[in-house]
């Protein structure tokens, strides 16, 4: 392994970190190791390895070389210890939820998730006897209110999945950890990346991703991962990767995302700088009722995530007047613009979080979740602005 780049800049680190061509015949991109098992040179070396005195690959599924570049090359950049890359974000989210939860156990959860992760919550974990509490995780005395001598879990998304609110990460993770260091803060850092925003260096115990969106960064895989410390990580790969989920990335999808990561950082300032111009503009325009985008001045959320994040990503949402109908009327206008649920690509999409990845919540329930029923989604690509505002400028101007 080559670390030195260790201490170079992040761009740097996201090329280099965890991969020494000179281990792989002078390669410049690290190899894909398309194997399910590794042979080993005796029974006694297997047995070692088994039983974790020995370094060395078992089998896929306990990881594999390819994999290890990628975990290696992440955890670097959220400045954890560990990463564990897995076949996608729900699996990522389920697996470390099963590792660190028992029946009788509480979770206190943001009132706004991803559409899955509040089905995975809601009907999933509660059925195994896990009581799950939402809160607005915003308000500090609200998810201090929720602890009991049971919760093992905080988690939240910053900025949220689809309304852009933005956690105080430092904040709640001290007032969580005062509260006991058995509680983990868990923080889905999927819309920031580590590129604009690093939660374990603000106090979060557990980073989780889908390396779907931005980390892959071209609409072509599915993937997660979860950062945190090395006992803990261990204890998800053993545990609710091993034998709990089966959730294994695949060698080619490691590739593909340790190639996404050579550019993560340029991706997300043009996210950033297209989606900011972006949000100005819509929020001039007469039809628009609201633009949700921590980048305006005019948010709530401004101040903090000036603070928390490095660039305001290039996530928006926003609703029109007239609600539904011309949501629905604006988004069947779009032309270059393609109607897909998903984010972080090249191409700029646009969805609809009621009828789409938050269907999984009942009307009422999106409701008291602050999930509106005529509420757009962007996800800001890479082409030129200027196209991008024009193909909603047509969109609005037809509605
Ligand atoms: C979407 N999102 O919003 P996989 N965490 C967050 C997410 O946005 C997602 C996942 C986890 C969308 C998918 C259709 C904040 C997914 C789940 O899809 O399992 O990699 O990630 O459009």
């Amino acid at each position: 392994m080559n670390n030195d780049a260790q201490k170079a800049a992040f761009s740097t680190r996201a090329i280099h970190y965890g991969y020494d061509s000179s281990s792989a015949n002078g390669s410049l991109t690290p190899p894909i190791y398309m194997t399910s098992t590794f042979a080993f040179d005796s029974v006694e070396q297997g047995g070692e390895r088994f039983a974790g005195e020995a370094e060395g690959p078992i089998y896929s599924r306990l990881g594999n070389p390819t994999q290890s570049v990628l975990e290696t090359r992440l955890a670097d950049l959220e400045e954890g210890e560990a990463a564990l890359a897995m076949a996608s974000g729900m699996g990522a989210i389920s697996a470390t939820f099963w590792t660190l939860l028992k029946a009788g156990d509480h979770v206190v959860a943001d009132k706004t998730l991803y559409g899955c992760t509040f089905a995975f919550l809601e009907h999933g974990l509660k059925k195994f006897g896990v009581d799950v509490s939402y809160v607005d995780c915003c308000d500090l005395s609200a998810v201090k209110n929720a602890l009991t001598d049971q919760t093992r879990i905080v988690y939240f998304e910053s900025p949220v999945n689809p309304t852009l609110r933005v956690m105080d990460i430092a904040a709640i993770s001290q007032l969580v950890h005062n509260y006991s260091n058995d509680i983990k803060v868990i923080v889905d850092n999927t819309y920031c990346t580590p590129a604009l925003q690093r939660p374990l260096t603000l106090g979060a115990d557990l980073v989780v991703h889908s390396a779907t969106k931005y980390l892959g960064g071209h609409g072509d895989l599915i993937a997660g991962a979860v950062v945190g410390d090395e006992e803990t990580v261990t204890r998800i790969r053993l545990e609710g990767l091993k034998d709990m989920t089966g959730a294994v990335i695949s060698p080619m999808t490691a590739f593909l995302i340790q190639r996404g990561l050579k550019t993560l950082e340029l991706r997300m300032e043009r996210h950033s700088q297209s989606a900011l111009a972006i949000a100005r503009w819509l929020a001039e325009q007469p039809e628009i009722e609201q633009v949700y985008y921590p980048g305006l001045e005019s948010s709530p959320f401004y101040q903090l995530a000036q603070q928390q994040m490095t660039l305001p990503g290039g996530m928006i949402a926003f609703e029109l007047k007239g609600g539904l109908e011309k949501g629905k009327q604006f988004m069947n206008n779009l032309k270059m613009i393609k109607r897909a649920v998903s984010l972080g690509d090249a191409e700029t999409l646009c969805q609809h979080p009621a009828s789409m990845t938050h269907s999984t919540y009942t009307p009422e329930e999106r409701m008291a979740h602050d999930i509106s029923e005529g509420l757009v989604r962007i996800s800001v690509g890479l082409e030129d602005v200027k196209d991008i505002q024009a193909d909603l400028s047509q969109a609005l101007s037809v509605c």
